[in-house]
């Protein structure tokens, strides 16, 4: 299979919400064509940015409707359908495929501490219920899950794997992954290191700040593809100032700060995340003039 469609550079997309915490569907469009305008390859939706995990499954659709809708066929489509639940996640997966997304995701399913073998069961009842190639997501902090080798190795035995989201700062284990075997596409997971990502040979990322720099983090790899490391490591300092100060007020908050500044309204998150601040909008103003000017 040709892999290179799901290389490069995608946003982890927010999902707006309203005071009483209802999907700003407008923005989302207005935020797809945003992100398509700055060069981005495409959109993970529904993840762990996208708030997924705070949305009804039907909403998680929606939203899935939403972006096809906006995006068209002019990048690469990412479903995240991962949950506790099973038929749930097949559920979700059935409907990304009829839409017409390129690929599904999912996390492995927590809160149980299920045993290896039942997150291997649910990883391919995922695949076999869909013909969509399937991206592991693997965010051991989150969800207590780590895929070791041993299971990646299992997993990808079946074609329909075809890469690994890997939200981690083990860039040991991103390069064992990456020497799997066939072309699996590795995406680093925590834009904050994503220079030490590709250096270790991820192909791609996923991530929530390319939501508002993607033009920053485009120049990043193409300054790291064309062996100019320290353009590349200029450019990794700088989004890592502005990550930094908004790790402070909480990174999805600051987001919708900063996107709204710039003149997309991206509300507030939804409960239990707590609401954003006065300070964390004062500090995401000066931020998104920065970018702005630049
Ligand atoms: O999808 C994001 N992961 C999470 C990727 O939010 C859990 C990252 O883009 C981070 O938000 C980002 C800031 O820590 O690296």
């Amino acid at each position: 299979m040709d892999n290179s469609k799901f290389k490069g550079l995608f946003s982890a997309l927010l999902t707006p919400f309203d005071k009483s915490g209802k999907i700003m569907f407008d923005s989302i469009k207005r935020l797809v064509d945003f992100n398509i305008e700055n060069g981005i390859d495409g959109f993970y939706v529904g993840g762990s940015t996208g708030e997924g995990l705070l949305l009804t499954n039907e909403e998680r659709k929606q939203v899935f409707k939403c972006v096809k809708e906006a995006a068209q066929d002019r990048v690469t489509l990412i479903a995240h359908v991962g949950t506790i639940s099973t038929d749930a996640a097949i559920d979700m997966a059935k409907c990304a495929e009829e839409l017409g997304y390129d690929a599904v995701s999912a996390v492995a399913p927590f809160y149980y501490g299920f045993p290896q073998e039942a997150i291997i069961g649910y990883y391919n009842d995922i695949a076999s219920s869909t013909s969509l190639p399937v991206i592991i997501y693997n965010f051991p902090n989150s969800n207590g899950f780590y895929l070791t080798k041993d299971i990646a190795n299992e997993l990808f035995k079946n074609e329909k794997f075809i890469g690994i989201k890997h939200t981690s700062s083990d860039m040991f284990a991103l390069q064992r992954f990456k020497q799997l075997g066939r072309d699996i596409v590795v995406y680093n997971g925590f834009d904050e290191t994503l220079l030490a990502g590709l250096a270790m040979g991820a192909d791609g990322a996923i991530g929530s700040t390319y939501n508002f720099m993607g033009k920053k983090f485009k120049k990043i790899m193409n300054d790291f593809k064309q062996g100019n490391l320290e353009e590349a490591q200029k450019g990794q300092n700088e989004a890592d100032e502005i990550i930094s100060e908004m790790i402070k007020y909480g990174v999805f908050q600051s987001e919708k700060a900063i996107l709204t500044e710039m003149g997309i309204d991206m509300g507030e998150c939804r409960r239990p995340f707590l609401p954003i601040t006065d300070e964390c909008r004062a500090s995401m103003k000066k931020i998104a003039e920065q970018i702005l000017s630049e």
